[in-house]
């Protein structure tokens, strides 16, 4: 069985949005597009404790963009966004959310981000969506959302890892782009594992 992956589709990552990602709401119509082939649609949502620590704001002196070492691992910082309970951290409107199976949330321990849908940035917990999966069946996952470079490259990462069929859907992505070529560099390094890059038009002949 085939599963489609949106991965957060939040208005903190949208136009205006505390962590916008350029263009980012051009995905939305194609996730719309897209969901209608697929039995299984999860959705994944970013899901910060407002004493996160992977906000500038909870450290003296730092400054979005600046890296740290959070608890032995590298973290960027970021401004704050996607709050539990605040209207940023909801998925937009605009997508057809009736169409969504089950929701993911992760980033929810402040001592650790996660930019997978799976795991936390250290391999430390599973949010469940593996098991999940795997208990429905599932096979082959479509990857897409936001950011490219972040959370859609690591939930694509683990899918393949755990012995999912991967896919990226690359129109139905954009990448905020912290460094020049953060996606384009995504996109080979996601190539380089296997994982399979695809446009939304070519869903429809492999599901
Ligand atoms: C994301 C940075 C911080 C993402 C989430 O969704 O790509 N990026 N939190
Ligand atoms: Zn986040």
């Amino acid at each position: 069985m085939n599963a489609v992956i949106l991965v957060d589709l939040q208005y903190d990552f949208c136009q205006h949005g505390a962590l916008e990602v350029p263009d980012a709401n051009a995905v939305i119509p194609v996730a719309n597009s897209l969901m209608p082939h697929f039995e299984l649609v999860i959705a994944t949502q970013d899901w910060h404790p407002a004493n996160h620590k992977s906000f500038a704001a909870n450290h003296l002196f730092r400054q979005p963009g600046q890296v740290i070492d959070l608890n032995g691992l590298a973290q960027i910082l970021w401004p704050i966004h996607c709050v539990q309970g605040s209207y940023g951290a909801e998925l937009v409107d605009e997508l057809d959310q009736s169409q969504i199976t089950k929701i993911f949330q992760k980033g929810t321990d402040i001592e650790i981000d996660s930019y997978s849908g799976f795991f936390d940035n250290g391999h430390r917990k599973a949010t469940g969506l593996g098991d999940y999966l795997k208990e429905k069946g599932v096979t082959t996952v479509f990857v897409l959302g936001l950011a490219l470079d972040y959370c859609v490259k690591f939930t694509a990462l683990d899918a393949q890892a755990l012995g999912f069929k991967t896919y990226l859907v690359q129109d139905a992505c954009r990448a905020v782009n912290m460094q020049a070529e953060d996606g384009k560099n995504a996109i080979a390094e996601l190539k380089a594992k296997g994982i399979e890059i695809v446009d939304s038009q070519d869903v429809v002949n492999l599901v």
